[in-house]
């Protein structure tokens, strides 16, 4: 099952800016930055209000790059949910046992070590909805 909301994913065109406007705007603090070749994405991990709620920030590393289509189709905004889960594995196949579609076979490696995988948009309300089985899980999650 689902431990909690893991992060609010937005894209943006230019990482630094966004970094910028988050922290002058409302106090966040970058956590981690990392550049994901495989997802096309260079990215940031906001620290929001000293808890454990953050955002990620997502900016495109190249033309094809699912941020690069989503900016030019929605335009800066809202781009994904995402869920921590203890197995990404077991939350996929519990999903996809209900119907949906997951984008991928397999997992991916996502931010700092993660594995993710994502239910199709279409399949969840027009929600871009991400798996997270973090690299360690946290006592208390
Ligand atoms: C597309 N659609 C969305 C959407 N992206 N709806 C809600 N939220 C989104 N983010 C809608 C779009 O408006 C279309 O609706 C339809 O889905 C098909 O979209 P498309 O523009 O033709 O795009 P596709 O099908 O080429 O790609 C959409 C998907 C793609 C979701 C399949 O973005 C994808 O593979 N996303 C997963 C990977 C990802 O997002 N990576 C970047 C973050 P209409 O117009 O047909 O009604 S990487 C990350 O999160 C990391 C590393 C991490 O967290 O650790």
């Amino acid at each position: 099952g689902l431990l909690r909301i893991d992060h609010v994913g937005i894209a943006v065109p230019d990482l630094d800016a966004a970094i910028e406007f988050y922290s002058s705007v409302f106090g966040m603090t970058c956590e981690h930055t990392e550049e994901n070749e495989e997802q096309g994405v260079r990215e940031a991990m906001l620290g929001v209000g000293g808890g454990p709620s953050r955002l990620q920030l997502l900016a495109p590393l190249r033309e094809d790059s699912p941020i690069a289509k989503f900016l030019t189709k929605s335009g800066p905004g809202l781009q994904q949910l995402a869920y921590t889960v203890s197995n990404v594995e077991e939350a996929a196949d519990a999903i996809r046992a209900k119907g949906l579609r997951l984008l991928y076979k397999e997992p991916k490696r996502g931010t700092a070590g993660s594995r993710i995988n994502f239910v199709h948009p279409k399949d969840c309300g027009g929600v871009l909805v991400e798996l997270v089985e973090p690299a360690v899980i946290h006592p208390g999650d």
